[in-house]
């Protein structure tokens, strides 16, 4: 008879490639020697730590998808149980890492020049060069195909105007991946490449974020913005562009936020095991044992997805909505399961000595970002009966 074992109930080990097995322990002990130790006062203060992200590039965790280029070329699997090692320590540790790896090296690699590539991907796989993705506008969130910045072709630059809101990296960044309405094509959408300095550019922060506290979120501001001829990403026209970045994006926050939502159920058992009340520690109780049995089960049934999704991508099987599927699944379920166990630990639930509360704050934000829980219903609801409900 097998033994059981809570830790891992469906043997997710067993599933992974040696590769896998030696990523994963590396990243572990990354998270465990360079992330848990900062995060505390990276999210009181508010505080990005630009040095992380050359810390990250040491150990290959940027574009690690990526063949050549300084980049690891390892499977999206991999990808997946980078994110959830990181996210496990904090969701902003994962943002900085993911839209480095996912939202402007993927694009950059898939749709940039020769030229292009060899000017930015060693840099950002090394972390010495930051980027930022730009698609989120102040008018313009869940439905961005109505963007209002614009491209104009003026000799041998393109002149950019417009203004991009709620950007991870966007005040640290030096490169940024925006993608505008380019008006000598009758508004087709293109991504450029901006590079901090271009006169005209500005990258105020967002103060006040109550969520993602450990990553730096701000807008891209364009007046005339004179992007060179030779920085438009040459190789994809239309929404599908931003849209197949962020498949690779929604796929590592399915595994990362169910990485947070874990360490809030370790840090919940240990702590019931551990506290008595009416004499008896409280993981003795019936009603903690369901809530504890319940986000188990859903972490387990989880991951199974994320790792089925993934090796169906890593076939050239993958289908968009799958990752709709998990985004929208694991982020549902890890904010559900950060609020049962901040539950069981009472008040000092909500203390960040805990850890519990910072990782429910960060998952409003995973919830809503790279297309919102809704969004995600509706490319569902898309799917199932052919019938568009996104407009009215
Ligand atoms: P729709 O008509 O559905 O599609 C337009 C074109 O795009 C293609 N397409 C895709 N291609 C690749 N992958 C996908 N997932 C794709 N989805 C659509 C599609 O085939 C079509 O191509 P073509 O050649 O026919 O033109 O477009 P729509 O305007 O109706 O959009 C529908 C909707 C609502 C699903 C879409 O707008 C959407 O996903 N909205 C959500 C926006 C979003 O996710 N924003 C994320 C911003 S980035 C971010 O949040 C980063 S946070 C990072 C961090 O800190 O970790
Ligand atoms: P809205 O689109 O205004 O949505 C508001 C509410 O209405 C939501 O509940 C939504 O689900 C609902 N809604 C919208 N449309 C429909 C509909 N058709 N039917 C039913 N309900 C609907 N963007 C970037 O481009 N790059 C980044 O790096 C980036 N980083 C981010 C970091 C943080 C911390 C946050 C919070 C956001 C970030 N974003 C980024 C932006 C993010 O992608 C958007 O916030 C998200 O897409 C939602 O857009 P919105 O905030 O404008 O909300």
């Amino acid at each position: 008879m097998v033994k059981y074992n809570w830790e891992d109930p469906l043997d997710i080990q067993s599933q992974l490639t040696d590769e896998e097995l030696i990523v994963q322990d590396s990243v572990r002990t990354f998270a465990k020697e360079k992330l848990q130790p900062r995060i505390l006062e990276s999210y009181r203060n508010e505080k990005p730590d630009r040095k992380l992200m050359e810390e990250m590039g040491e150990v290959g965790m940027l574009g690690s998808t990526i063949e050549g280029y300084g980049c690891a070329g390892l499977s999206s699997v991999a990808y997946g149980i980078t994110a959830r090692e990181v996210e496990s320590v904090d969701s902003g540790f994962r943002s900085i890492m993911s839209v480095q790896s996912s939202l402007v090296m993927h694009p950059i690699y898939t749709f940039g020049s020769e030229e292009q590539k060899d000017r930015f991907l060693p840099g950002l796989a090394k972390g010495k060069i930051l980027g930022a993705f730009g698609l989120t506008e102040p008018n313009h969130g869940s439905d961005p195909g109505s963007m209002e910045t614009t491209a104009k072709k003026v000799g041998n630059v393109y002149k950019l105007n417009g203004a991009k809101t709620w950007i991870t990296n966007a005040p640290l960044a030096d490169v940024f991946v925006v993608w505008a309405k380019n008006e000598e094509e009758g508004g087709a959408i293109r991504g450029f490449l901006l590079e901090r300095g271009m006169k005209g550019l500005e990258t105020p922060k967002i103060a006040g974020k109550l969520s993602l506290r450990a990553s730096i979120t701000g807008m891209i501001l364009m007046e005339d913005v004179e992007v060179p001829v030779e920085n438009m990403l040459p190789k994809v026209k239309g929404l599908k562009g931003p849209f197949s970045c962020l498949n690779s994006a929604r796929f590592g926050i399915s595994w990362g936020a169910l990485g947070a939502a874990e360490s809030c159920f370790r840090v919940a058992r240990s702590y019931v095991l551990d506290r008595k009340q009416f004499g008896v520690p409280l993981a003795r109780f019936q009603l903690i044992q369901a809530k504890l049995a319940n986000a188990h089960s859903e972490l387990a049934l989880g991951y199974q997805a994320c790792l089925r999704v993934g090796r169906l991508k890593d076939e050239g099987k993958l289908a968009p909505e799958m990752i709709s599927l998990i985004k929208r699944n694991s982020c549902e379920k890890a904010l559900d399961i950060a609020r049962q166990c901040r539950d069981m630990l009472g008040g000092n639930g909500i203390s960040d000595e805990y850890q519990i509360m910072r990782h429910l704050t960060n998952l409003e934000s995973v919830k809503t970002y790279e297309g919102t829980h809704d969004i995600h219903t509706l490319i569902l609801g898309r799917a199932i009966t052919g019938i568009q409900a996104f407009t009215a």
